[in-house]
Formats: structure tokens, C-alpha cells, sequence
């Protein structure tokens, strides 16, 4: 139903002009019509034109790559390291360090120890293990180890003493281990290879050069005293036996040990990134 409004003229001397409204069916016969068939065709050539260049541009040049960072660790462990400490005969012998050449990115390192007392009946032989970086500083806590104390084997006819030892494992932490990331391009053309080379200088760790392991015979301890209340005397007249055989004098002296560093262990860590697109 189409609204059309009329304005009636009145007749003269009719009095004012009257407005009324008129209704009639139908609508305006085919107005329009040509011009709505123009739009839709425009716009389905429009939409196809899109669809068609979407298919036809690559993707990557329209969205941001996206890259799977992560830093997966490698361990490197050194061949084992001995030497013979000796008290009262100068520092030489009494202190060592071991040397190690170690890479960029390390962020652990792991120094595993261990020794036995060679006049196993003595009182326990203390060594100190102290860790310095490729700076000379010292790095993680020093830590000083006594080998635990010797056991009786009773069962033999002639009772002996097993000698007591100690076995050390020190941890330090060296740098930050990086988090593993999901990182942005910084444009559409930006590669994994170029995502790595701008992240690593992010996370280094400037760890290459020479590292020290400082080992120090704090104390070797001698045969225990036979005259002290809380000792057990088998064991201190077994140990004078032993330490004059080992020719000892005055036969109750320790005054050696062999130490070994068993392992100096380093973890680096690799960054590898991932193209996810
Ligand atoms: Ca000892
Ligand atoms: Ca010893």
C-alpha cells in the first residue's frame, strides 16, 4: 500500500486548503528495479574480485609468522681428574686446581667428587672444593668434605677396617636458563634463522674461558688417640699398626690422600626456533 499525499484546492470561497490522504494498492510499478539489478551484479563482482585475490596474494605477506623458541640443554662431561695431596710439605702439594676451557651459554656446571682415606682407621681426611669462573671470581658456596668414618669387618679371623669415603656432587648455577617462547616475526619475510641470531645475544651468557677447580687438603687426621675417652680403641691401635707399616713416623701420622674430581660437568643451552607457519 503506497502513501500518497494530495493537497485539494478548494473552490472559491470554500474556506481554507484541506489536506487529506489517499490510499491505494499496489506499489510504483518497476521503479528501481534496473538499478537494484546493477548493484547486485556489482557486488557479486566484487565479492569474486577478493576471493580471487586472497587465493592469488601468498599469505605470508599479510600475516605476521609466527615462531616456536625453545632451549634445549647439552651436557659435557670432562675426563677424570686425580692427584696425590700431601700435608706440611708445601702448598703445591697441599692445594691443586684443575682447569677447564668451557664454552659460551653455560648455565650449570657440576663438579663430581670423591676419595677414600688411605689409613682408613685415621680420623676422617678434609679437602676443600672451591669453583672460580672464567673471570677468576668465585662462584656457588665452597664446600669442604670429610670421608665418612671407617667400618669394622668382623667377620674376618683379624678384624679389619674399611676405609670410610667421601662422594661429592656440587651443583652451581652459572646463568638464567631461558623459558621456553612463542615469538612474533617482526615482519612477514623475517626467517627462523634471523629470529634465532636476534634472540640469542637476548639470553647469552658470557661463560667461555678457563674455569678452576681449587681442591685444598684442609686436613689429612691422624691416628685417633688411644688416651681420649670417647674412642674406640681397636681401631686407633689398629690404625698405629697400619700407619707404621705404611711407614709412618711415628706411626701414627696421616699426612696424605689421593682426591679425584670425577667428573666437571657443564650444561649449555641451544637456541632452536621453529617456523610454525
Ligand atoms: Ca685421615
Ligand atoms: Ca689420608
Amino acid at each position: 500500500v503506497a502513501l500518497r499525499s494530495v493537497v485539494l484546492v478548494p473552490p472559491p470561497g470554500a474556506g481554507g486548503p484541506r489536506s487529506t490522504v489517499v490510499l491505494r494498492p499496489g506499489g510504483p510499478k518497476d521503479k528501481g528495479r534496473a538499478a537494484d539489478v546493477v548493484t547486485l551484479v556489482l557486488g557479486v563482482l566484487l565479492l569474486l574480485s577478493c576471493v580471487l585475490l586472497v587465493n592469488a596474494l601468498p599469505n605470508k605477506q599479510y600475516a605476521l609468522p609466527q615462531f616456536s623458541v625453545t632451549y634445549p640443554d647439552m651436557q659435557t662431561n670432562s675426563t677424570s681428574n686425580r692427584f696425590e695431596f700431601v700435608e706440611g710439605a708445601g702448598d703445591d702439594v697441599r692445594i691443586r686446581e684443575f682447569t677447564y676451557d668451557l664454552p659460551g651459554n653455560v648455565h650449570t656446571v657440576t663438579v663430581v667428587t670423591y676419595f677414600a682415606d688411605d689409613l682408613a682407621e685415621s680420623l676422617p681426611d678434609q679437602f676443600r672444593v672451591e669453583v672460580f669462573n672464567n673471570n677468576g671470581d668465585p662462584i656457588g658456596q665452597r664446600v669442604d668434605y670429610l670421608n665418612s668414618k671407617p667400618t669394622l669387618n668382623a667377620t674376618n679371623p683379624f678384624p679389619t677396617y674399611e676405609a670410610g669415603f667421601s662422594q661429592g656432587r656440587l651443583s652451581i648455577p652459572v646463568g638464567i636458563h631461558p623459558e621456553d617462547e612463542i615469538v612474533q616475526g617482526r615482519s612477514h619475510l623475517e626467517v627462523a634463522e634471523q629470529v634465532r641470531a636476534r634472540l640469542e645475544p637476548q639470553h647469552r651468557i658470557a661463560s667461555e674461558g678457563t674455569w678452576t677447580v681449587r681442591v685444598t687438603l684442609v686436613g689429612a687426621h691422624d691416628c685417633p688417640d688411644p688416651a681420649a675417652n670417647d674412642v674406640d680403641r681397636q681401631q686407633a691401635l689398629f690404625c698405629r699398626m697400619t700407619a707404621s707399616q705404611q711407614g709412618s713416623v711415628p706411626g701414627a701420622e696421616d699426612l696424605r690422600n689421593e682426591f679425584t674430581i670425577e667428573n666437571f660437568i657443564y650444561t649449555t643451552y641451544t637456541v632452536k626456533v621453529e617456523d610454525l607457519s
